[in-house]
């Protein structure tokens, strides 16, 4: 059988970077390319992250693009800078050096050569925002025939968002939030597209008594590795938006899971101007997407446990 078609934008944080590990580790997709968004990261050491993770399972042949475009609204600094913790891990450290970012192909323009390169339709996983699909989208809109699929981490629907800042009033999810322009774009496309918002990751928290199972499978090299990133994301401030969910894990999963998620179509469209920028509101006036609402968490976790044990 043919294998499945992946290509991932991730934007460097843990949850992408465990991402990217998920992806690699599904028997029945071929990854054929990753380009990093320099959002809820800084570019340089966020792809030499990603570079690690290619090498510890053997991959180094898959291309990465790095993203140039800023979105208007900046990630606070010390989210952007956890992959440089990542790169002096104890497993990562000493693995022979990344290349230089600078070498590397545009994110846009990899994105393109690579969809027209494609054998067939190619799924896309975005677990940052969205602004390189749709940048490429505009430079070459041929590329759109080669989508099959598009699955965003992304918005918040039926319930708050999760950016705490000026001028903004808690409706927004992060990535929506980044770049609400390109977000509206995307939706404006009307593509084959599910969101998996802060609607469904809410259900799935990154909590103790998961990282405790995951440590005790730790005998597996992935699972700990995954357990050592997950534990840099355990903040120590007790408020809610410091909780960290599953979030890019949940819209990744969705690749192997997808029976297991209820997905609902609805119109939505991005607002733009604060105090609500980045807001995904459901409207009659807005575009068809899907999103997902719902998935089975014992088949999710277990999932999980699964997986990391690969070798
Ligand atoms: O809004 C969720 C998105 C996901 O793509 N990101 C984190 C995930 O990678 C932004 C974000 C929200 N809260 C955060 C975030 C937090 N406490 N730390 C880091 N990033
Ligand atoms: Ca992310």
């Amino acid at each position: 059988m043919m294998k499945e078609l992946v290509l991932m934008d991730h934007d460097g944080g843990i949850d992408d970077l465990l991402s990217v590990l998920l992806l690699l580790l599904m028997p029945k997709i071929e990854l054929i390319g990753i380009t990093v968004t320099p959002a809820d990261c800084y570019l340089e050491p966020a792809i030499e992250s990603t570079y690690k993770l290619l090498q510890k399972t053997g991959k180094e042949h898959i291309p990465i693009g790095r993203g140039v475009f800023h979105g208007v609204n900046a990630f606070p600094s010390e989210w952007r800078a956890r992959p440089e913790i990542v790169n002096v891990l104890p497993m990562l450290i000493n693995l022979p050096p990344a290349p230089n970012p600078y070498d590397l192909p545009l994110a846009v323009d990899l994105m393109i050569e690579l969809l027209h390169k494609a054998s067939q339709p190619v799924k896309i996983v975005m677990t940052g925002p969205c602004s390189n699909l749709v940048l490429a989208i505009e430079k070459d809109p041929t590329i759109i025939s080669k989508i099959k699929e598009i699955i965003w981490m992304g918005g918040a629907f039926r319930t708050s968002g999760n950016v705490q800042t000026y001028q903004h009033n808690g409706t927004a999810e992060w990535n929506v939030y980044w770049d609400p322009f390109h977000a509206q774009k995307l939706l404006e496309l009307e593509l084959p597209l599910v969101m998996v918002p802060l609607d469904v990751t809410n259900h799935v928290p990154v909590d103790k008594a998961f990282l405790s199972k995951l440590a005790q499978q730790s005998k597996y090299e992935l699972s700990n590795l995954a357990a050592q990133l997950w534990a840099l994301t355990i903040d120590n401030i007790p408020s809610y938006h410091y909780i960290y969910y599953m979030w890019d894990i949940l819209a990744t999963s969705y690749v192997a899971l997808e029976a297991f998620f209820t997905v609902e179509e609805l119109r939505a469209k991005v607002l733009v101007q604060p105090p609500n920028a980045g807001q995904t509101l459901i409207h009659d006036s807005g575009h068809r997407v899907r999103i997902a609402t719902d998935v089975n968490k014992a088949v999710f976790y277990e999932y999980l446990f699964s997986q990391f044990k690969a070798d």
